[in-house]
């Protein structure tokens, strides 16, 4: 039956489809709904792992025992997952491994705009890059196939149009999974130096015949039509090089490494301007040119930075305007927000308030950076709170400035690569505050379940990592927890943090609103007590806003949005807020 539905659908659509057995992977926008929509299928084994080189690994473990593998992440997750693939492409695979990778050009949703196909390339293996669902969900089985013919881990490359973006997709017979033997195979899986430079040359010979099978694939298709412009383009990039130029003849990649030399050159001799159409890097564009082809137009004109779209491509290839509306301008600005009653607000508030320095990580809390709070001041990967709070008080300690760093990290990110920081901080005699998030739950990314939730990818309940003692295992003496929902215990408990020596850990474990669907009664502001001063409106919570201009403005709390926490009411010197009697908040 036809079916309208997302690319990262159709891939785990595919995964079901065409024999998969085993996938893991991490969170991740744009990926994430892939893993989940293998839970929701529900015929095939998946989990969440706690990082994405543990997920890689698990997938390698799944090939090698025999059955067809999937491994999913973000582009950054493959930074993480990078010492784990870049061995994988000398040992290869038993049966079939997927790495789906998704890119995020224009950074919707991420902190980096790097482009994946750069590790096809340094890795040596191929790459195939969808241009819509049915592709997708087709390059799942093209996929285990290249990765069984060829021996070698494959990398499936979305990006976030072509992950979130929905289109048909006519599912095909379905291929049951078989599962292999599980051989014992030393020289292949153990790479000792002796046995890796043998697989060395194996690889180097691997992507000669991938080459050969790039020329012939109908992966890479050559539509032939005016031959007075020819573009060679892939991914959601052919999308819009069909919109923009529906008669420019296309060389459409689907195998997005190796490139088929032969192809190309035959494409670029039959037609009179070459251009090389591909959001990010000039990939494409670098070997072309190496191959001694002369390349028209290409990031001479477009952009390495952000996405594409036909308006930016006509532009560039021969300068006409777009005639597309323009976006309605005075829209007034809506900065992202932590959600009304985050436990994320109290901390920041009372943060920002301290006026600390905040080495931040990658979650909701990254919210703190933003105005009003103003409290993070640092946040570069995923773990790097600790890590990079250690180094600042050492160098602190060095230059003989007293102050203790704050690392602010949520349960997700703490257990992805915030451990291995603080247990370096408690082996070299660290100095940092260390406030850890735990709301059970990967928030930021929908929330998913992480080994902190207490169930799996499934909703099956599962052993619950228990904050407190596995910090004090990693060496950290001084442990207490935090109620960041009261603002004058959380000022002394970090000031408490500050001033005490060595590391010191704060454990926050009220859990997140929106996955655990908590609902408190709304509070409502005493008009006649309000004074306009707007303190409270210091926590940047959505649910407050101002009275009509005119009068004296005051504050108003919209009860549909509130959910009750009673930060809002803390900062009230007037005691001008109330909880709303008998509000359960049943609006919501
Ligand atoms: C290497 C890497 N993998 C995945 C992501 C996507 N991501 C951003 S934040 C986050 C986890 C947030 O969860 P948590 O630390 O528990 O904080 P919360 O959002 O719940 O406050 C994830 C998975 C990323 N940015 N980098």
């Amino acid at each position: 039956m036809k079916k309208i539905i997302s690319g990262n659908e159709a891939i785990a659509l595919g995964f079901r489809d065409f024999g998969g057995v085993f996938a893991s992977g991490y969170p991740g926008t744009p990926s994430t709904e892939t893993l989940e929509e293998v839970a929701r299928l529900g015929d095939v084994y998946c989990e969440w792992a706690p990082n994405e080189k543990v997920a890689l690994e698990s997938a390698i473990g799944g090939s090698i025992a025999g059955g067809r593998s999937l491994s999913t992440m973000k582009h950054v997750g493959v930074n993480v997952a990078a010492d784990a693939l870049l061995t994988l492409t000398y040992t290869g695979v038993n049966a079939g491994l997927i790495l789906m990778v998704s890119d995020d050009p224009g950074m919707h949703s991420s902190q980096n705009e790097q482009d994946s196909r750069n590790y096809a390339k340094f890795a040596k293996v191929p790459m195939l890059d969808p241009a819509d669902s049915q592709e997708a969900y087709e390059m799942v089985r093209a996929g285990f196939e290249i990765s069984e013919q060829f021996d070698t881990p494959l990398m499936l490359r979305t990006t976030t149009r072509i992950s979130h973006a929905k289109g048909l997709v006519i599912p095909q017979e379905k291929i049951a999974p078989q599962i292999g033997e599980w051989v014992k195979d030393v020289p292949k899986y153990v790479m000792l130096p002796n046995f890796g430079k043998i697989k060395h040359v194996e690889v180097e010979e691997r992507l000669l015949k991938l080459q050969e099978y790039a020329e012939t694939t109908p992966l890479n298709r050559i539509e032939m039509r005016d031959s007075d412009l020819g573009i060679i383009t892939s991914g959601v990039s052919y999308q819009h090089v069909r919109e923009a130029y529906p008669n420019a003849s296309v060389l459409k990649l689907g195998m997005s490494h190796p490139l088929p030399e032969n192809k190309i050159r035959d494409f670029a001799g039959s037609v009179k301007r070459l251009v090389v159409v591909e959001e990010m890097d000039a990939i494409f564009e670098e070997q072309i040119r190496a191959m001694g082809i002369k390349v028209d137009i290409g990031k001479n004109k477009l952009p390495l930075c952000g996405e594409i779209n036909a308006d930016i491509l006509r532009v560039a290839l021969d300068g006409t305007k777009a005639e597309t509306a323009s976006p309605v301008e005075g829209l007034p600005q809506r900065p992202p927000v932590f959600c009304p009653s985050c436990a994320h607000r109290g901390l920041f508030t009372i943060l920002s308030k301290l006026k600390t320095f905040v080495s931040g990580d990658i979650g909701c809390y990254t919210l703190g950076a933003l105005p009003p709070m103003n409290a993070m001041h640092s946040v570069i990967d995923m773990g790097a709170s600790i890590s990079a709070a250690h180094g600042m008080a050492k160098v602190n300690a060095i230059a003989g400035r007293d102050e203790k760093p704050v690392a602010v990290i949520g349960d997700s990110t703490f257990f992805h690569s915030g451990m291995t920081g603080l247990m370096s901080m408690a082996y070299n005699g660290g100095n940092a505050l260390v406030i850890i998030m735990d709301n059970r739950t990967t928030g930021m990314t929908g929330g998913q379940e992480n080994p902190g939730t207490g169930e799996t990818l499934q909703g099956v309940p599962a052993r619950q990592v228990e904050m407190v003692p596995l910090v004090k295992a990693l060496g950290i003496d001084n442990v207490a927890e935090l109620n960041t929902y009261d603002l004058k215990e959380t000022e002394a408990a970090i000031k408490k943090g500050l001033e005490a020596p060595g590391p010191y850990v704060l454990i926050d474990k009220n859990p997140c609103i929106l996955r655990y669907k908590i609902r408190k009664p709304a509070m409502s502001v005493e008009e006649e007590k309000c004074t306009g001063c707007r303190a409270c409106l210091k926590v940047a919570c959505m649910a407050l806003g101002l009275t009509a201009s005119g009068e004296k403005q005051k504050v108003r709390v919209d009860p549909n949005v509130c959910n009750g926490c009673g930060v809002c009411k803390q900062m009230c010197k007037f005691d001008a807020m109330h909880e709303i009697e008998g509000d359960n908040n049943a609006n919501l």
